[in-house]
């Protein structure tokens, strides 16, 4: 079959990345409202520039070093994520030593089964969020999202949630747990909220996330709503250079 998106075309990345997720989404690992999700996300990648910003660069340090401190550490999986980028998460969980747990925010057994197909077929050995018997509830959380494993979400001291929505974010908070997101929305709840946000899209900065704890970083100072300033600083000067251009 030719490729529809020709190798050529300007903004064939981006693309390709959606591509991916339709793909996901025939096969039922992504949900209807995740392509919405990441329509929201490539919108904010375009102010963005499509790059990774030197202030989500700091942000990925940051999440490097508290990852590898980490004791408990657990990655939150949902459709799109494991639609864009299933091998990655299996090697962050490698050379973290962090768990993967399948957290839904619109749950159904036949998605969550999916997800696991997926992520068993990239090589995951230890899928947590499965089995039913493990199940505990996140208190101040009324979504789907409030079931999580007990030896996994909900015994973890660091959290990873990739795309998420900003209630939970709050209750693991609330939790005490330390919370790392990647939104590509500097603006949104879930990155006001967490201790780390990386303003990027996941499917870069999961990469640099990688090669950074392989670097194994030391712990420096990180203010996250400096950081989300700075974020918000670089799309506006990202615009200010195409309207000059303009
Ligand atoms: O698979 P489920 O059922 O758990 O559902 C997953 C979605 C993503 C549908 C659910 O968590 C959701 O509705 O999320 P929200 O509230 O729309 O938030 C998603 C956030 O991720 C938004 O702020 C988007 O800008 C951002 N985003 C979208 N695509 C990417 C992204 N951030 C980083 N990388 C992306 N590729």
């Amino acid at each position: 079959m030719k490729p529809v998106i020709p190798k050529s075309h300007p903004r064939a990345k981006s693309l390709y990345i959606r591509e991916k997720l339709a793909h996901a989404f025939d096969s039922g690992l992504v949900a209807k409202e995740g392509l919405m999700a990441h329509g929201r996300g490539e919108a904010f990648d375009y102010l963005i520039g499509e790059r990774t910003s030197k202030a989500a660069r700091k942000a990925i340090k940051a999440a490097a070093s508290m990852l590898l401190l980490a004791k408990t550490p657990v990655i939150s999986v949902n459709g799109n994520i494991a639609g864009l980028c299933p091998r990655e998460i299996i090697e962050l969980s490698r050379v973290t030593g962090a768990k993967i747990e399948i957290n839904l925010f619109y749950a159904s057994e036949k998605r969550k089964q999916s997800v696991l197909k997926t992520l068993r077929k990239n090589g995951a050995k230890t899928v947590l969020g499965t089995d039913r018997r493990n199940s505990k509830k996140l208190s101040g959380l009324d979504s789907a999202r409030r079931i999580v494993d007990k030896n996994g979400i909900y015994a973890a001291d660091v959290v990873v949630v990739p795309l998420e929505d900003g209630d939970r974010t709050l209750a693991l908070k609330k939790a005490g747990k330390k919370v790392i997101t990647f939104d590509l929305n500097p603006l949104s709840r879930t990155a006001q909220t967490a201790d780390i946000a990386i303003v990027d899209n996941v499917v870069r900065g999961i990469q640099e996330l990688i090669s950074a704890c392989k670097k194994n970083p030391s712990k420096t100072p990180f203010d996250n709503k400096k950081n989300l300033a700075d974020s918000i600083i670089e799309i506006k000067k990202n615009l200010m250079k195409r309207a000059v251009r303009a």
